[in-house]
């Protein structure tokens, strides 16, 4: 069965994922919450999100019943599908980012209590500005394709696409991370990860099955879990 959006749609708020957050508990599995701006939009690990008015910023809840850290693919995956259905071509860097031509244009958030509820969050550069701090770094659609594009319309394919990949998670992992692969574009290429512990450098060679980076280095092969991902030569 198709899964149900219900969308709550906020002129301003700290950020969709803190509000979902508050009403998770008590809001059924599909119940999307869009902010035109957030004001403490966050990335992992509290950096801060730039969620100017233009953008696409949601939270969806999702009741798989468990945490599994290959839900972020389910965002990346839909956001890479939503960006070709208006002719962008973009690619994942694990776990979390999406990219198009060595800029990141989205990057997805994804927090869970147990086996009650996760929360997907999902922020994507549509018609907003790119921040002045982000211009090197970052890109959007309107930048890209050089029109605005209905937030709408992105929204209505964002959504369509998340709920076609949650169902594949639910149903069939192994196919989920076929695809993750595919668009996982670091594979092949030297990488550094840098982690609370310290840093990693060496081959990323694939995406196991459990969402893990699998890393060739002088010491052997690695198996990352979590990290930020750098392709610059160290
Ligand atoms: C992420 O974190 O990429 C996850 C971002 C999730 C944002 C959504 S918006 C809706 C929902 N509500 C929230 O409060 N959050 C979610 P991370 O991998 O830690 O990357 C954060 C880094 O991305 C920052 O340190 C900046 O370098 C960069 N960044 C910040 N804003 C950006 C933007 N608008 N576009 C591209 N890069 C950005």
């Amino acid at each position: 069965m198709a899964i149900k959006w219900r969308i709550i749609h906020l002129n301003e708020v700290d950020s969709t994922n803190e509000y979902t957050k508050r009403i998770a508990g008590n809001s059924p599995e599909g119940t999307v919450v869009v902010a035109k701006r957030q004001t403490s939009g966050r990335g992992r690990k509290g950096r801060s999100w730039a969620s100017p008015e233009g953008g696409l910023w949601l939270s969806v809840i999702l009741k798989p019943g468990r945490i599994d850290p290959r839900l972020v693919f389910v965002g990346a995956l839909a956001v890479v599908d939503t960006l070709a259905d208006f002719g962008i071509s973009s690619g994942i860097k694990w776990p979390n980012d999406v990219w198009v031509s060595g800029r990141k244009i989205a990057g997805v958030l994804t927090e869970g209590k147990g086996s009650e509820y996760v929360i997907l969050g999902i922020g994507l550069n549509v018609n907003n500005p790119v921040p002045e701090w982000l211009r090197e770094s970052a890109t959007s659609m309107f930048e890209l394709t050089g029109t605005e594009i209905p937030l709408e319309k992105v929204l209505e394919r964002l959504l369509f696409h998340l709920g076609g990949w949650y169902r594949v998670f639910l149903e069939r992992p192994d196919l989920l991370m076929v695809k993750v692969r595919e668009k996982t574009f670091i594979l092949g290429k030297t990488v550094r990860v840098i982690q609370d512990e310290g840093e990693l450098a060496g081959r990323a060679l694939d995406v196991l099955e459990d969402g893990s980076l699998l890393i060739e280095t002088p010491f052997g092969s690695k198996r990352v879990t979590y990290g930020d991902v750098s392709l610059r030569p160290i």
